[in-house]
């Protein structure tokens, strides 16, 4: 599941993705099948996902292009191999800002844990008697700092961003953060889904522009919920992975949470769960899979 490419040496693997060194001023971001769930990358991959997650930012890089510029160069470029075509993004080289720019539309996930113990979000005060998955009066910036593979993002306040990156460039951040969230999830309405929230990475190119890098507004990245059934007060349905969730806590997995790691997925479970990642790309995008490419077979 994991791949070496022979061309170019890699500089940064994730969960999920790996990055490659292709010449002074490009990066391929290559993004695998693999999946995560309780914070455990699982065995078994799910076919396509890859692809879906790679063509998805790719359409909202387009899309979003006009809030301000991004790191994309290509998809379908001679500089990269046959074996991950589809998947990987040819990007330009940046210098990488060491926030990641959380938006939140919904109160999940560490915003609503955080919301529930102190009544704020990375020091934003919220209104009192909130609930779980509730949607919040306007979109916060909620920013964090990235930790180290397999540990928690940490959340900080806006004064800890200013203390990293300067005041202007923290408001530049903010702002380009919450445009780009109020555009997606304006988009994502209009086709049945919820953005509950979403993460955003940064760079600096040559002249000090600001450039949006990284993956954008995929499943990894961002909580969808199917609009459809939304009820705030208990945790949403997810909507890629929440086949794998219920068969993995179910009593079919024999899957002991605290003492084992998770068992490989059923066939069936591994289908589900694709046609989801399929489903929701060709619903937020209106596009078809099949239009995008793929490795040689
Ligand atoms: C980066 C320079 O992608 C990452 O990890 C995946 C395993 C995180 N990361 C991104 C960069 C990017 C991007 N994206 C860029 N355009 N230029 N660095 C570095 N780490």
């Amino acid at each position: 599941m994991t791949t070496t490419l022979a061309d170019y040496s890699k500089i940064a693997s994730g969960k999920v993705r790996e990055l490659y060194a292709v010449d002074a001023e490009h990066l391929l971001l290559v993004t695998s099948d693999r999946i995560s769930a309780y914070d455990f990358v699982l065995d078994t991959p799910i076919p396509d996902k890859g692809r879906v997650l790679t063509a998805m930012s790719a359409f909202w890089f387009e899309l979003l292009g006009d809030v301000l510029p991004n790191h994309l160069v290509g998809h379908d470029d001679e500089r990269i191999p046959p074996e991950v075509r589809g998947r990987a993004l040819l990007v330009r080289r940046l210098g990488m800002l060491p926030v990641e720019c959380v938006a939140r539309g919904y109160l999940a996930g560490s915003g609503y844990s955080d919301y529930l113990r102190t009544g704020s979000v990375c020091g934003v005060e919220l209104p009192g008697g909130l609930t779980e998955a509730e949607r919040l009066p306007e979109p916060v910036f909620t920013p964090a700092t990235k930790a180290d593979l397999g540990a928690h993002d940490e959340n900080v306040s806006f004064a800890d961003v200013v203390a990293t990156v300067g005041a202007e460039r923290a408001a530049e951040l903010r702002d380009a953060t919450l445009e780009l969230y109020r555009r997606g999830a304006e988009h994502a309405a209009g086709r049945g889904i919820l953005l509950a929230d979403t993460k955003f990475e940064f760079g600096l190119d040559a002249s000090g522009r600001l450039v949006l890098a990284d993956e954008v507004l995929t499943p990894d990245s961002s909580r969808y919920w199917p609009a459809e059934g939304y009820r705030p007060g208990r945790p949403q349905p997810s909507f890629d992975k929440q086949y794998v969730r219920d068969w993995l806590t179910g009593p079919e997995s024999g899957w002991d949470r605290a003492a084992d790691t998770p068992p490989p997925l059923p066939d069936d479970v591994v289908a589900a769960t694709r046609q989801r990642y399929v489903d929701a790309y060709e619903r937020i995008t209106g596009r078809t899979l099949a239009d995008w490419p793929a490795p040689p077979s």
